[in-house]
């Protein structure tokens, strides 16, 4: 052992891709490497050393000086390259932020202040981002929320009308694990294929990785795969899975050419339709044509898809003929009209008769996280409660842009006409809106309309470099904490590796100071502090078990508890089908409503009573699609979780000259002369970008891939971003009336060589500090 070795400390750690331990010296992290969980964790682990320590930290409270000096009020030029920040000690800053809390809470009440804040931020049962600002504001007198996901906000506003709640969290916490699926699937068809990457990652992180071993144990035991994707890497090369590349966004129409088969052929279950749904008939004969004229055929189908008529017929047929598992990925949702493959995915499982079967009917989120299908924890996990939001005011997350610009307007949502709150404040923590919304333009000039923007961050991200007030914040590495993800195998200790950077400090305490400067830190801390939460939180949770457990300092000392009662093989809608009378759904019917009345009464022309096919404008083929004739995905990054740690050494060991990667298929690169390696120009009329080439064959033609996350950079006059992030180009328009979800997995644009030299990215330097 050298002298080195001798100094250097190794700490498990958790995040929410992967288990794994930092290796620290003299305070720092200096690498990763696999833990007593994990021997295998995912190679996003290896961003963290950079991360951490890397020059965008916020190192200390910091105030733009525009509003430090003019006060608080609207700014078109709040977030422009160029705004300079006031670095200034905790005191300051936190009583410049009470007195600006207090007066918008005075002047224009609770809902004026928006504490939606969604975002991953970082695992961590204790501090986590959110439920820390929730609960905060939810002391002060509550806030302006959001509802929903950017996930699969269709899957949670339209599946409770379709399945109920109950049928709800079923499909999301308790799918048939890929043991499960070994052993009783035969057929899996999948909409959205089932990305390896994407199952690196579970929400509060997972003990060990479960979902590639899965997979690969399923394609061993016989289990056979069609993947409906524009990606042929949306399946690992194990599951020699058929790769069938329908046009994006044409699921749909797939869907209704299957269930015309099965009616066609005489192969649809009648006895299943008629005892478990209601509105079969409905759909039946808008599937044959008999409603508006138009038979939904496999031919019908392939010109809207291009994928043969005899291919699909071929599917309908061997879908029929054994157990399949219909599985929708989230990412066919997270489009205009994001709700019809959801519910067609449905009626298509519904006339296979399968429902309720083992591994059989219908699923949503394989291949779309780690913890998805990897068991359920039915007793929960700790967890710091949030209290209660004494204001009743609220808005559909992706709909936030919308929401700063048009206050007082009304808008649909689910059957209801509320109208927009007028924001005077904005508190973000752990999440980064300019990563993740659509039309990062259109975002800017909605933060350019309220008085007071709070950002609290770890690092200098797009949305800190638009806050007013930004406070930094620990990370994980800094601080104590207890992990764990819903399905998990262990509820973990997080121990702190590392002292915090600069000035950071823990949002517990800074809620904690804040509250007590608005006369309420008993109310938010309740007599404890942090290290009193996380025993309270973990004996909260071991109360609900009557086996022995081991009680915290032990837990602590051990590292881990096993999660006691953790079931993993489920049958979705089992007890359903066993009884149905018995066991009712929670729709109004109590059946599967493959037509729903309630949803039919809204009138929504983008969302009417039953599974339709609706032409959505971002597609190859369309009017649009002459101008900007390129359809790009984007999906989720091989590099990273979203925007974290993008300067990390992972992260930008797959970028290509500097920028985001962007991959084409050689066809089309070659009629647009352009190269492997080069810069090009990504653009449409609602902005443009630069993205580095990578030609490939991974993806169809017609199709450009450039994934979500790489740090958002406007500092060039000449283009919206000059580091690649694709929401510079997506559309910020709402699924439908009924979910108002995210529609920016797809975008239609042109992509040209950038002829010279390309403005540099300088997104990964800080922005200008000032001290007075
Ligand atoms: N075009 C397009 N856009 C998309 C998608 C898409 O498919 N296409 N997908 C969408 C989806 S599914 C999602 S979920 C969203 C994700 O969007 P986000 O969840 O907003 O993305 P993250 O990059 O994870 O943002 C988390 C932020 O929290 C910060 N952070 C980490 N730890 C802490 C902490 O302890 N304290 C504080 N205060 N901050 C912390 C990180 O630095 C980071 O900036 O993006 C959506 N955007
Ligand atoms: N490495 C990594 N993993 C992640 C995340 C991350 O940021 N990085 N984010 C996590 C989060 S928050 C979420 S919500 C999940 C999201 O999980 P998903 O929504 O499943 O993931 P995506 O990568 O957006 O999309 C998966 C694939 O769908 C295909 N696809 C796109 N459009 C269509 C279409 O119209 N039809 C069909 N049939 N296929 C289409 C694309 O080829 C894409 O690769 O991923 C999670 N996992
Ligand atoms: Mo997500």
């Amino acid at each position: 052992m050298d002298r080195q070795d001798e100094q250097t400390t190794s700490h498990p750690t958790s995040s929410h891709w992967g288990t794994y331990d930092v290796l620290v010296a003299g305070g720092r992290v200096v690498g990763v490497r696999p833990g007593a969980d994990d021997e295998d964790p995912p190679p996003i682990s290896r961003n963290t050393p950079g991360a951490q320590h890397h020059e965008t930290r916020v190192a200390a409270p910091a105030v733009r000086r525009r509003w430090l000096d003019g006060g608080p009020g609207p700014d078109p030029v709040r977030g422009t390259p160029g705004d300079e920040y006031v670095e200034v000690d905790w005191d300051t800053a936190l009583d410049l932020l009470a007195a600006e809390l207090d007066r918008v809470r005075r002047e224009h009440g609770n809902a004026a202040i928006y504490g939606g804040s969604y975002g991953w931020a970082s695992a961590g049962r204790f501090h986590h981002s959110q439920s820390q600002i929730h609960r905060f504001l939810n002391t002060v007198g509550g806030y302006t929320r959001s509802r929903n996901t950017y996930s699969h906000a269709c899957v949670e506003v339209l599946m409770p009308h379709v399945v109920g709640m109950g049928g709800l969290a079923d499909l999301l916490e308790r799918a048939p694990t890929w043991e499960a699926v070994a052993r009783h699937t035969e057929l899996v068809v999948t909409f959205g294929g089932l990305r390896l990457s994407n199952t690196w990652n579970a929400s509060g992180g997972r003990t060990r990785q479960t979902a590639a071993a899965g997979m690969r144990t399923a394609a061993e035991k016989g289990v056979r795969t069609v993947s409906v994707s524009p990606l042929r890497d949306d399946t690992i090369e194990e599951m020699g899975a058929e790769w069938l590349a329908a046009d994006p966004g044409t699921d749909t129409a797939v869907q209704l050419a299957l269930m015309h088969t099965l009616f066609d052929e005489g192969l649809a279950d009648f006895g299943f339709l008629d005892r478990y749904t209601v509105g079969a008939d409905i759909l039946r004969r808008y599937v044959m044509g008999e409603r508006d004229g138009v038979a939904k055929t496999p031919e019908w189908a392939e010109d809207l898809c291009r994928l043969p008529a005899g291919a699909l017929r071929d599917l309908a047929r061997r879908m029929a003929a054994g157990r399949t598992l219909v599985n929708v990925g989230w990412s066919v949702q997270r489009t205009r009209f994001g709700e019809q493959p959801l519910w067609g995915g449905v009626a298509l499982a519904a006339c296979l008769g399968q429902i309720g079967l083992p591994g059989g009917g219908f699923a949503t989120g394989y291949g779309s996280t780690g913890n998805y299908a990897g068991g359920s924890t039915p007793s929960g996990l700790p967890r710091f409660l949030q209290g209660a939001n004494p204001v009743d005011s609220a808005i559909p997350v992706a709909r936030v842009a919308d929401m700063l610009l048009h206050p007082g307007e009304p808008f649909d949502f689910d059957g209801r006409r509320p109208t927009y709150p007028d924001i005077r404040l904005v508190a973000w923590s752990g999440g980064n809106p300019f990563h993740h919304h659509q039309d990062l333009a259109r975002l800017t000039r909605a933060f350019g309309r309220p008085d007071t923007v709070l950002v609290v961050e770890t690092h200098w991200t797009a949305t800190a470099r638009h806050a007013d007030i930004v406070l930094p914040s620990t990370t994980a590495l800094e601080r104590d904490d207890i992990a764990a993800s819903q399905g998990d195998l262990r509820v973990r200790t997080m121990p702190r590796a590392v002292p915090p950077h600069g000035l950071a400090r823990d949002e517990y305490d800074v809620y904690a100071d804040l509250a007590e400067r608005l006369g309420v830190r008993g109310a938010f801390t309740e007599g404890r502090t942090s290290q009193g939460w996380l025993r309270r939180i973990y004996e909260d949770w071991r109360a609900r078990y009557t086996g022995p457990i081991p009680d915290f300092d032990a837990f602590w000392a051990a590292g881990g508890v096993d999660i006691p009662d953790r079931v993993e093989d489920t049958t979705l809608f089992g007890g359903f089908r066993a009884d149905p009378d018995a066991h009712p759904l929670g729709t109004p019917s109590g059946r599967i409503e493959l037509y729903s009345e309630t949803v039919a009464s809204f009138g929504y022309d983008d969302c009417p009573g039953h599974p339709v096919w609706l032409p959505a404008p971002e597609r190859i083929g369309t009017e649009r699609a002459r101008r900007w004739p390129l359809l790009l995905i984007a999906n989720q990054p091989r590099g990273r979780l979203h925007s974290q740690q993008d300067m990390g050494s992972y992260s930008r060991s797959l970028e290509i000259a500097d920028r985001a990667r962007l991959r084409m298929h050689p066809g089309d690169a070659a009629a647009r002369g352009i190269d492997d390696g080069e810069v090009v120009r990504v653009r449409n009329d609602r902005g443009s970008l630069l993205a580095g080439v990578e030609t490939s064959t991974q993806v169809r033609a017609d199709v450009v891939q450039l994934s979500t996350g790489a740090w958002y950079d406007p500092s060039s006059g000449e283009v919206t971003c000059v580091h690649g992030n694709p929401n510079a180009l997506t559309p910020d328009i709402g699924s439908s009336a009924l979910s108002q979800g995210t529609t920016g997995q797809h975008v239609l644009v042109e992509v040209e060589r950038y002829e010279g030299e390309p403005p540099p990215v300088r997104v990964f330097a800080p922005p200008r500090l000032i001290t007075r």
